[in-house]
């Protein structure tokens, strides 16, 4: 450790209120890493010259390769403002949109952030997306407007015309907060108010609700950034100065000879200086006159620029430095550039590092001023309600408030993610710098015993040579010791955990609990569950403070800090609640911007290595918290990525780090969804087709459709009586409004909550602890369900409450509707109703389950290319069952445990769900010939299973084939690409965009700059490689941010062939033109190893070679 001493460090740690937990938060090259290093280098880490080149924190070689940070990673510095020591943890965070979920990570660790923002590029989409974060975490943010150097060498604006451009970028940074604020506002009110209108007490008059009032009420101006509020810095990182007012303002108090409180509310803003009167006015831009701040401060700034760097006026560079009292060293001041001159001269006048870090302290919160809203938010998992927690877990609390560490207080620490280091960098392993006392002491140790021998020497002459043989052996022992043990440490990859103690001390060897996500204090304290598998016990190995490249042991760490600890590579996937006691509830999660979607499938390049790929799956798992890894159903080891970046990243992982071996990586797996389409009204070649109606039965599909048993009505429905079957059933798809769809994708979680709910109801378990905030959230989206559903039109009136079930897993974007007058079963709503229980007509009919169930597997893998299905609707509207069969309630046992069974909620993977299910229905259906009903009740249980067996693979195969009677058609996913762009450029760039299938949705150019901000949408299918060629093509000007947004219909019909005259014309005979739908679907297939229809050879002739015609 450079500057601490461990002594040191423990014994501020253990101040919480002089301790700040903060992170660096910007879109991507704002400059977080390079301001990291400004602070750094002032506690003597690096040299400060080095500062700004460095980029300390970005430890991976591929980091500074790229010059893109990858990880987020943690430093403690040392930081004394009058005579008060600071501890401040600062995590540098990466822009890039690919690695937001690592922004996650250091947000939910931290109290405060530093949010950069470039003054040249100002708000971009991932500024907006971190003040969200931090605004979603409860965390305070302060502002560093960065680059200030670029507005005076590359724009070469005037002081004035800087100062009104860093008032918009202001603006534009309040106006996202201000945005965040009223939302919150609003939604806190909503909730305050049908919370006091449920109360009996609550008054009924009707009267119009003003919105506007509620807003204006609230004093927010506390929330903004505002340079005279303390909360904003001007800076360059990279010339490594940076100012607050509050700075300018001591200066000219003592040379204006005006009060220090005027100058800090007058610096920034409307003033001026009226220099007849000796005041401060208003209305600077009304009178022609110039800002105090541009005045005083950017022309000042202006001069110094000029003057060193621009005409490098020796004379006016001595006589600042002499002005300011500074010193150059000699080898700088005769320094062929002069920005090297600049940087030593600015950088000491207004050193960043005490402008950034002064701030911190002064403005952002200590762990102890947490807010109560924070620790509720982050101790009700799941949309529950703070009160419903058992009474020892509310007594948490207060532990948490007041960051006890204490040693009564009970241990509650956060892992926000698990990453692997090289046992080479713990210092443990380490070979340190004597202190000058330990080289004293062994200096001291040696002389006695070199005392000691010559002693011995004089009386036993003989015995020395013996002695000395001795030494030279035992050195030698040394010696190869180290050596083996060096070889050891310097192969081995340790997982280290990535945490925060919010309340006790934790210490080595301290046995303590890791609570899995789905950990409930209640169920202990009810003995409800006796199931322990979300809690283990380990004991607490090592504990790091973390300082960027290096980890520094430390035998305890107490509450209010962040810190790594060693030894729960076995306990923990990638992020957990730590705690010494059961009742502490688990951790909520932590909100995800980005989403994984790039996949890959990966194999050892010799097939032996299988075993070491596997096992560096399992690490790369785990060490990242965004990387998804599975086996596909295919076999294939699959890893999925968010954006192209990021699975570079993972794949140099694997290959380098985790398995050490050669892999072959597929191309990427690019992921559809399969829909259908009311019928279209044109053809292909925009004639009108004249029977819109008519059922369009794909030839493709024919083959699927020959079973006797299933006939196919006039308006879609498939009807499906097997023979010798003791049932029939009739299901029609229709696709659902864009708006329902759209509801149900945005809202998966509620719609989980909200099936459980129904679930727990139906099955008699009733659990009523959801928040207010959730049943009310509930009941919003039931409305918005109802409006859409009645937007869409007659077709859709009464769906509402015949939803039987969503899908697939229950919270899909596909719909079950139960149209059948004669079985009136509680909709997906029924969780929702006031009614606890339900009448006799509205009770489940045995095999109900089985329908969900064969709708599940239907939704789960569409018919053209085995993709989860998207946007359908299945209406039952006829299902008769031999009533003889089926007897008495208690059957209905097995059907719920089957319901339970399908839950698989973190269950990502559809292998399971499929292999599950269908092996269900492959053992059940095997004797399914006859069906014969015991007796016995043991018997009739077993028959139970093979009916419903039955009736899923019935169910299901009904599904598609109603599914294929319709149009089907293929969905892309589509990413929303973010560019700036220079005029220049940007023809080259939509040529990129246009080629690979892009669309321009919005095209700003910014105002005062030659720069366009550009938004697009292209196809996932078609955007590998897509930030590389526009990188080149402008010269690296431009380069496009690329994140999830939606899913798209692909124009056409993948099995389509010219059957009207024109279109023959058009297309000719075979249509072999592009039928992108086809493509895409075709490629699907062949991937998956399914049958694809495709003529290889179409006119086969002998091949003649022109010499034997000779
Ligand atoms: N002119 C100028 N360049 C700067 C300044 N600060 C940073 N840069 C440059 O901007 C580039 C990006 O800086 P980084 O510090 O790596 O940016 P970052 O925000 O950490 O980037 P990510 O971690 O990838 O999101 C580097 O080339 C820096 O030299 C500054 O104040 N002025
Ligand atoms: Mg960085």
């Amino acid at each position: 450790m450079p500057i601490w001493k461990a002594e040191k460090l423990s014994k501020l740690q253990q101040q919480p209120e002089n301790i700040r937990n903060i992170c660096i938060l910007a879109h991507v090259d704002h400059g977080k890493t390079t301001l990291a290093d400004a602070l750094i280098a002032s506690n003597g880490i690096i040299s400060s010259r080095l500062a700004g080149k460095l980029r300390y924190m970005d430890s991976r070689e591929d980091e500074q390769l790229r010059g893109i940070t990858m990880k987020s990673s943690a430093i403690s510095l040392y930081y004394k403002e009058n005579e008060k020591e600071h501890l401040i943890n600062l995590i540098d965070s990466p822009g890039h949109v690919d690695f937001s979920t690592e922004v996650s990570t250091a947000v939910r660790l931290c109290d405060g952030a530093v949010v950069v923002v470039d003054v040249v590029e100002g708000v971009c989409p991932q500024t907006h997306v971190v003040l969200r974060q931090a605004w979603l975490e409860d965390i305070k943010p302060v502002l560093v407007l960065n680059k200030m150097d670029r507005l005076i060498l590359e724009l070469k604006l005037t002081p004035l015309e800087a100062y009104f451009h860093l008032q918009q970028i202001l603006e534009q940074v309040n106006a996202v907060t201000g945005n965040l604020y009223a939302s919150h506002v609003l939604e806190k009110e909503s909730n305050e108010r049908t919370e006091s209108s449920t109360s009996p007490s609550a008054h009924t008059d009707d009267h119009v609700y003003d919105w506007g009032t509620e807003l204006t009420d609230i004093d927010d101006s506390k929330l903004y950034f505002s340079p005279d509020q303390g909360n904003v810095i001007f800076a360059s990182a990279y010339d490594g100065w940076g100012f607050s007012i509050d700075h300018f303002a001591e200066m000219y108090t003592k040379k204006l000879g005006i009060s220090l409180k005027v100058l800090q509310k007058t610096l920034w803003g409307d003033f001026y200086l009226n220099s007849k009167l000796k005041r401060i006015q208003k209305g600077a831009h009304a009178k022609g006159k110039r800002p105090l701040f541009v005045q005083f401060i950017l022309e000042t700034l202006w001069t110094v620029y000029d003057d060193i760097y621009t005409r490098r006026d020796k004379e006016k560079m001595d006589k600042i430095v002499k002005s300011l009292g500074l010193k150059v060293s000699a080898r700088e001041y005769k320094h062929k550039d002069p920005r090297v001159q600049l940087q030593s001269i600015i950088s000491q006048w207004l050193p960043l590092s005490k402008a950034v870090l002064s701030m911190v302290v002064n403005e952002l919160p200590s762990p102890l001023e947490v807010s109560e809203e924070r620790i509720e938010k982050l101790m009700c998992t799941g949309g529950r309600r703070f009160d419903s927690l058992p009474a020892e877990s509310q007594k948490l609390k207060d532990d948490f408030k007041n960051s006890s560490s204490g040693s009564t207080a009970p241990v509650i620490v956060y892992i926000s993610k698990m990453f692997v280091v090289n046992s080479k960098s713990l210092s443990q392993n380490k070979q340190r710098p004597l202190t000058t006392e330990e080289i004293q002491e062994r200096r001291e140790n040696a002389r006695l015993r070199h005392a000691e021998r010559m002693a011995q020497s004089q009386t036993e002459s003989e015995n020395t040579v013996i002695n000395k043989l001795e030494d030279v052996n035992s050195s030698e022992e040394i010696t190869s010791n180290i050596e083996q043990t060096e070889e050891e440490t310097k192969e081995k990859d340790v997982f280290v955990a990535f945490a925060r103690v919010f309340s006790g001390t934790i210490k080595r060897g301290q046995e303590l609990l890791v609570l899995g996500p789905r950990h409930d204090p209640s169920a202990i304290i009810n003995k409800v569950s006796k199931d322990n598998s979300s809690i283990s016990r380990f004991t607490v190995d090592d504990l790091y403070v973390l300082m960027g490249r290096d980890l520094e042991v430390m035998e305890e760490i107490p509450a209010g800090n962040v810190l790594g600890i060693g030894g729960l590579e076995q306990h923990v996937l990638k992020s957990a609640t730590v705690s010494s006691t059961p009742m502490c509830p688990a951790f909520t999660s932590m909100p995800f911007a980005a989403v994984p979607i790039v996949r890959v499938a990966v194999e050892p390049t010799h097939p032996a290595e299988m075993h070491l790929l596997v096992r560096g799956l399992r690490m790369l798992n785990q060490a990242d918290p965004c990387v998804e890894t599975l086996v596909q159903e295919t076999g294939e080891h699959v890893i999925i990525a968010a954006g192209e970046v990021h699975l570079e990243r993972c794949l140099d992982d694997l290959k380098q780090r985790f398995a050490k071996i050669d892999i072959n990586v597929s191309p990427p797996i690019i992921p559809f969804r399969e829909t259908i389409i009311n019928p279209p009204k044109v053809d292909m070649v925009n004639e009108v087709i004249d029977d819109v109606n008519q059922i369009q039965i794909q030839t493709g599909v024919l083959n699927d459709l020959q079973d006797e048993a299933m006939e196919i009505l006039k308006d879609g429905t498939v009807r499906f009586t097997p023979p010798k079957a003791f049932y029939t059933l009739a299901v029609k798809a229709l696709p659902l409004p864009q708006s329902i769809t759209q509801l149900l994708e945005e809202n998966s979680e509620l719609i989980r909550i909200l099936e459980q709910l129904s679930t727990s109801k139906l099955t008699g378990k009733c659990d009523k602890n959801l928040t207010l905030e959730t049943l009310e959230k509930l009941k919003d989206l039931k409305s918005k369900f109802e409006a859409g559903f009645i937007e869409a039109g007659k077709k859709w009136r009464g769906c509402m409450e015949q939803i039987w079930s969503f899908g697939p897993r229950q919270c899909g974007p596909n719909i079950l509707v139960n149209k059948m007058k004669d079985y009136q079963r509680p909709s997906v709503w029924f969780g929702l109703e006031d009614t606890d229980s339900t009448d006799d007509s509205r009770k489940l009919r045995d095999f109900d389950n089985s329908i969900i169930n064969g709708f599940q597997l239907a939704t789960l893998a569409g018919p053209l290319c085995e993709e989860p299905m998207m946007g359908v609707c299945f209406i039952v509207s006829e299902w008769t069952v031999d009533s003889s069969l089926t007897s008495s309630n208690d059957q209905i046992m097995p059907s719920i445990h089957l319901q339970e069974d399908l839950k698989l909620e973190n269950d990502k993977d559809n292998t399971s769900l499929m292999n599950s299910l269908s092996k269900e229905i492959q053992t059940q259906s095997t004797a399914n010939k006859t069906i014969d009903v015991g007796s016995s009740p043991q018997g009739s249980c077993v028959n139970y299973g093979r009916l419903s067996g039955q009736i899923i693979s019935a169910m299901k195969d009904a599904c598609r084939t109603a599914y294929q009677v319709k149009p089907q058609r293929l969905m892309a996913a589509m990413y929303t690409c973010n560019v700036q762009a220079t005029a220049d450029v940007l023809g080259r760039m939509y040529a990129v965009l246009s080629k690979r299938n892009g669309r321009i949705l919005n095209e700003n150019m910014r105002e005062g700059s030659a720069v366009f901000d550009i938004t697009a949408v292209l196809p996932v299918a078609e955007s590998f490689g897509f930030a590389e060629e526009i990188r080149k093509k402008t010269s690296g000007q431009a380069s496009p941010q690329l994140f999830f947004s939606n899913w798209e219909v692909v124009r056409g019909d993948p099995f389509w062939v010219p059957s009207t005259e024109e279109e023959l014309l058009h297309f000719g005979e075979k249509a072999d033109s592009d039928n992108q739908a086809r493509l895409y679907m075709n490629s699907v297939r062949k991937r998956k190893g399914l049958y694809v229809e495709e003529k290889i050879v179409e006119h086969a002739e002998k091949q003649r070679t022109l010499t034997r015609n000779k």
